[in-house]
Parts: C-alpha cells; structure tokens; sequence
C-alpha cells in the first residue's frame, strides 16, 4: 500500500547518497563544535531536498507526504539535527501554505524552500507550551500596524531567522483570541536568548523577545482570531514528519547496533549470535516497522486530508516517538562501554530522541487528542455491547442514556477532564 513508485524509489536512493557522502562525515564535528551546520542547509538547498517540503503549486517538488516521510527518515537514520533541519522547513512553511494570501506564498515560501531566507514557528513561551489557547504575547492593531509584545521560547532558528510565524494575542483570553503574523526577522525591537539543548547539536534553539515590533497589518496570516486553529491544522500535518525523524533515529539505531553484535564477540561468539541480543534487536525492528507503517498511514492522511488525520498523527509521533527513545538507549546498552562513548554515535542518538518525545506537542498531549478523538467516535456509535452499559436497564424503558444523547456529554466531559 505504501510501495514508492520508482521515481521516488530513486530519489530515494539519491538522497541516501547525499546523506552517505556530505552528511554523514560532518555529524560528529557538528556535535563537537555544537555550530549551527548552515553549509549542509546549502548541500540540502542545492540537491533540492528542501524543495521536498512542499507541493509543486507551491514551487516545491513534493508531490506526496508519504514520499515526503521516507525521504525525512533517510535523514535521521544519521544525523537527527540534519532531518530537523528539513522538517523545520515545513513546519514553517505549513502555516503560509495553508493560510497564506498568494502574495505571502510567493514571496515566502520560494526563498524558504531555497535557502534564501530561514523562517522561524514562534507559537511556545516561558509558561506556554502544551497549552497555546493560553498564550500572552499580545500584538495590538494601531492603524496600519500591529505592535507586538512578548517573549517566546524553544523557538528554532532563533536569531537567525528572516522570517517568523509568531502567534500572538490580538483579542480577548481563549484561543480564540490568538492569530498569526509574519514578521520580518530584522524588525526593530526583536532580541533572541541561545538556549543549549540536550540533543539535536548544533540546531539554534532560542527565546526571541519582541518588544514594540511594528508589523504591517497586512501580515496577518490568516484571519484574525484563527491563529490558534491555523497552529492545530499545521501539527496534524507536521506531526508525521516527526513521527519520521522518529522511525530514521530508531532504525538508525538498530542498524547500527546490529552491524556492532554481528562483529563484536563474547563468550566466543558474535553478540549476535546471543539469544538475549536476537531477541531485543528483533523485537526493536517489529516495533520500528510498525511505527513506520503507521507513520506512512498518516502522511496518506495529509494527501487525502482525510478526516482521521489529526488522530493518527497524534498516534504516530507518539508510538514512532516512543520507539526512537527505547531503539536508541538498547543501542547503547548493546555497544555496552562503546555506547558511552562520545566517539561512538550511539550516545547522541539517545540524545537526538528525547526532544521526539517532547516537541510539536509532548506526547502525553498527543494521548489527550487520541482520547478526545475515541470520545467523539464513542459519542457517534451505538455501543458494541448496549446491554452492558451504565443505564441499559434505563434505556430498555426509553428514558435512558442514549449514543448520540448522553455520549455526547461524556465525550465533551472527557475534553475537559483531559
Ligand atoms: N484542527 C483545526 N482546529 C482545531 C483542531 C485541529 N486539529 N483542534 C482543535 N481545533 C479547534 C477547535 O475546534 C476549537 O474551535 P472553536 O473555537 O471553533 O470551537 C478550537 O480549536 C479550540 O479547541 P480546543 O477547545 O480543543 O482547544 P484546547 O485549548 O482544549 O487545546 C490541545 C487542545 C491540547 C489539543 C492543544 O492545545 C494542543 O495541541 N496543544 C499542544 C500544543 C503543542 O504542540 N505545543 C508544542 C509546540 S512545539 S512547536
């Protein structure tokens, strides 16, 4: 169901090459030197992989998501800062894409995809993460422009960016009262704080402060009041991309580990040839296997704009997320004192896959929206076993609880409580 066609198959295999020959000799010098890699942006504009973040009306040369998620995995099998890199393209594109007036698409999104321009997602901040509906930074309309004030955090790009989408208050509490702008990176009044991560070295992750930046209303992205939708709509749609960074740092890993038991001895024999490393490294490669197929499911979904998109998403990066973190510390475990080492790579993998966990929605935000979506499908079915439910005995005199009656009230109820 999710077999490439051959001309993706090559470009596939062509942007192996790419990660074969410029990519995988600088990873260990970027996490040494922890510096933001902007010559392998260039590698990555020139071979025309950024272009592959977006659809070719656009001006990109993706013509599916599915293809889109087995290129990303390609990346992360050896660098998770270099797939970040890509992904964070078109986690800032998205927006533009999907709200953008055909002015802002074709001034922004060209000089994106081609690395002329570097663009920031701007929606976190001191105390809002997991919760945007929340946000404080507050832009005020005053005539033609509006002014904006606040401070964001764990924003990618930070301080190098021409461009950010920055969500921002424009009305009352709520998320109804957030939207989008896009503001130039050299505006006035914007400063930026490095922030120093854990994993992903080298990707500039910072806290840009903005602080009476005057932006032409004609900037809304969106309409006003819609940015908190608009943020929503974007991660049902790049949530796969880092279900995919997922599946490429967990197969990178069993790849790796595997090729060290087949090569490594104890016992007088290969590692591999141990019961307890078989029976880890093959449970670690189903669990892959199905983290990916569901990844691909999703990205069919962003194809189609299926309704069922925004749940497997959220299951998605959670399994696929999931697995990376548990694939990459058995890899070190399996590399045993080598998987300690810096001058190994498994380490950094381990490293590389905790922000999956944590970014574009921690993952216990991703079970409340998978549980929000059981609720309402729970609501709009009749039970598989009615006689076994609260009030049956209610119902079976026609004044009780009733699938698209009560269910309804338990499936809002479960929002809140979520
Ligand atoms: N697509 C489009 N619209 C959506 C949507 C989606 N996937 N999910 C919710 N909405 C809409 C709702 O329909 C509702 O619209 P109305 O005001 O017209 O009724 C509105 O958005 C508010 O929705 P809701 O009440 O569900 O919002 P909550 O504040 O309860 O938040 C969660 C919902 C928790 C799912 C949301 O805040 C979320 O995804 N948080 C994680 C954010 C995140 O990923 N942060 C990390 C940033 S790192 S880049």
């Amino acid at each position: 169901m999710w077999r490439l066609t051959d001309e993706q198959e090559q470009l596939r295999e062509h942007i192996r090459g790419v990660v074969r020959e410029q990519i995988q000799p600088r990873v260990r010098e970027i996490d040494e030197n922890g510096e933001y890699p902007r010559d392998l942006y260039g590698v990555m504009c020139r071979e025309g992989l950024l272009a592959l973040t977006v659809p070719p009306a656009y001006g990109g040369r993706c013509e599916s998501d599915v293809s889109w998620v087995a290129y990303v995995e390609e990346l992360a099998k050896v660098s998770g800062t270099v797939s970040l890199m890509a992904a964070y393209v078109k986690l800032v594109t998205l927006p533009i894409v999907l709200a953008g007036t055909e002015e802002q698409k074709q001034r922004l999104i060209g000089p994106l995809i081609r690395g002329e321009r570097l663009g920031s997602f701007a929606l976190s901040e001191p105390a809002v993460g997991s919760d945007p509906g929340a946000l404080e930074t507050r832009a005020e309309r005053r005539g033609d422009v509006f002014v904006l004030n606040g401070q964001k955090r764990f924003i990618g790009n930070a301080g190098l960016s021409d461009d950010y989408v920055v969500f921002a208050r424009t009305g009352g509490p709520g998320p109804r009262g957030v939207s989008a702008l896009l503001v130039d990176g050299g505006s006035p009044g914007i400063t930026v704080e490095r922030l120093r991560t854990m994993g992903m070295p080298g990707w500039q992750l910072g806290a840009p402060r903005f602080e009476d930046v005057e932006v032409p209303a004609e900037n809304l992205l969106g309409r006003e009041g819609e940015g908190f939708k608009l943020a929503m709509a974007v991660f049902d749609r790049s949530r796969p991309t880092v279900a995919a960074q997922a599946v490429g740092l967990a197969q990178g890993a069993i790849d790796l580990a595997t090729d060290y038991a087949m090569r490594r001895h104890a016992f007088g024999r290969p590692l591999l040839a141990h019961q307890g490393i078989q029976f880890k490294l093959a449970g670690l490669e189903a669990e892959t296997a199905a983290a990916r197929a569901l990844t691909y499911q999703a990205a069919s979904y962003v194809d189609s704009d299926d309704p069922a998109l925004s749940k497997t998403a959220s299951m998605a990066k959670l399994i696929a997320s999931d697995v990376a973190m548990k694939a990459t510390t058995e890899a070190v475990q399996i590399l045993g004192g080598n998987g300690y080492l810096r001058d190994f790579p498994a380490e950094r993998m381990m490293r590389d896959a905790k922000v999956l966990q944590i970014y574009e929605g921690a993952n216990e935000i991703q079970r409340l929206v998978i549980a929000r979506h059981m609720a309402r499908e729970a609501s709009r079915r009749e039970p598989l076993f009615p006689a076994c439910m609260p009030g049956a005995q209610d119902i079976d005199r026609g004044q009780g609880a009733r699938a698209d009656g009560d269910g309804r009230a338990h499936a809002e109820s479960v929002g809140a409580l979520g």
